[in-house]
């Protein structure tokens, strides 16, 4: 999964992807050079399997974070997204825009104050653009065609797309909209950024870290949609905390009353807002975690692992994962009878420890 930091200029983009990603970043803006960085998933129960197996590695599924470049200029010469910012954002599962909440008279803010509800529209309205860009070329193009000659597949596209627009000219973001699973699969070549799930991150100051979940009750509410979640963290004070031992940082945070670290919560609310659950594997010495959809068949999450192991699929011993720790071992999971035979169309649950039988 890879996750896109947008936003304003100054809005602490880069700040929150040294949070998340605990690195020191050399982001320049000259070198045109985007941060990336993944970051391993937390998990209690892969930790358990490894204490339990004791296999030589262990390893984490990954989130990657890219801090993407934002929105330039003030109001009159906004230049707005850049086809390059545009394309990679394309790229990303979700995006995050970090929305400017702190003062601070030494870093200007683009647009002169702060000003959170005015940002989130300044964002949205810029990713709008960009899309309505594409949708209406594309959109002239088929009309030309379909006046032309009877294509039933043109015709279905031009309604869809019309939908779309009809979608833009009331504001309203393509993820707000209820579209058809055909709906969706056509629509996935066009990778609109409205479409994509969307964390906004309210950059509070230090100084209103206490209350500042009672504060921001308002600005959630108003923006808290579909395929869309609001989350709260101070940039500055979370990539301080990103740099230090985890047992000081959480002595730090209880001080600041702060409940978990942003990346964490991140994980929590993407996964959710994603619709993304973990399964696990042990093979040759390497106890995983992997992350896919709900609602994946067996053999889609065999594919994950390995084409191979999804060609030549034929069944799945699953063991949910509290039960083997519980038990202690695969074999008494097997006498006991917890484990299970599942075939190709089984839906894999979250936690669920998977060994999956291929024919090489
Ligand atoms: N006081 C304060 N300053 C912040 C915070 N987040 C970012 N900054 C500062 O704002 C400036 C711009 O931040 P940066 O992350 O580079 O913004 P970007 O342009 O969006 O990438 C830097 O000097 C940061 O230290 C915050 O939560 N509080
Ligand atoms: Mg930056």
């Amino acid at each position: 999964m890879k996750i896109g930091i947008t936003g304003l200029e100054a809005s602490g983009k880069t700040t929150i992807f040294n949070a998340l990603t605990g690195e020191k970043s050399n982001y320049s803006r000259s070198y045109k050079e985007l941060n990336i960085a993944s970051v391993k998933v937390p998990d209690w129960r892969l930790d358990r399997l490894y204490e339990m197996f004791k296999p030589k590695r262990k390893i984490n599924a990954t989130i990657e974070f890219v801090d993407i470049r934002g929105i330039e200029g003030i109001e009159e010469s906004r230049k707005g997204f850049g086809t390059d910012i545009i394309s990679n954002m394309k790229n990303c599962d979700a995006l995050l825009p970090v929305i400017r909440l702190f003062e601070d008279d030494t870093i200007p803010h683009p647009e002169g104050s702060i000003d959170p509800v005015r940002d989130i529209d300044i964002v949205n309205t810029e990713l709008m653009i960009s899309d309505m860009d594409i949708l209406e070329s594309r959109i002239k193009k088929l009309e030309k065609l379909v006046g032309r000659k009877k294509d039933e597949g043109e015709k279905e596209e031009l309604d869809l797309l019309l939908k779309c627009k009809a979608y833009f000219d009331e504001e309203k973001p393509l993820r707000e909209a209820e579209f058809s699973p055909e709906e969706e699969k056509l629509l996935r070549g066009f990778q609109f950024l409205t479409l994509k799930p969307l964390i906004y991150v309210l950059n509070i100051d230090e100084r209103s870290i206490s209350g500042a979940d009672t504060l921001l009750i308002p600005i959630k509410e108003k923006f808290k949609k579909k395929n869309c979640e609001v989350i709260v963290f101070c940039g500055k004070i979370e990539e301080e905390l990103s740099q230090m031992e985890d047992n000081d940082a959480d002595e730090f945070r209880k001080e600041y009353n702060i409940e978990e670290s942003a990346i964490k919560k991140l994980i929590r609310v993407s996964y959710d807002l994603l619709g993304l659950i973990s399964f696990f594997t042990m093979v040759e010495k390497e106890v995983k975690s992997w992350t896919i959809p709900s609602g994946t068949r067996a053999k889609s999450a065999a594919g994950i692992i390995h084409t191979d192991m999804e060609k030549g699929f034929i069944k799945a011993e699953v063991i949910p994962v509290e039960e083997l720790l519980k038990s202690g071992s695969i074999s008494k999971c097997r006498e006991k009878g917890i484990l299970r035979l599942e075939g190709k169309d089984y839906i894999v649950q979250d936690g669920d420890f998977i060994t999956f039988k291929f024919a090489r």
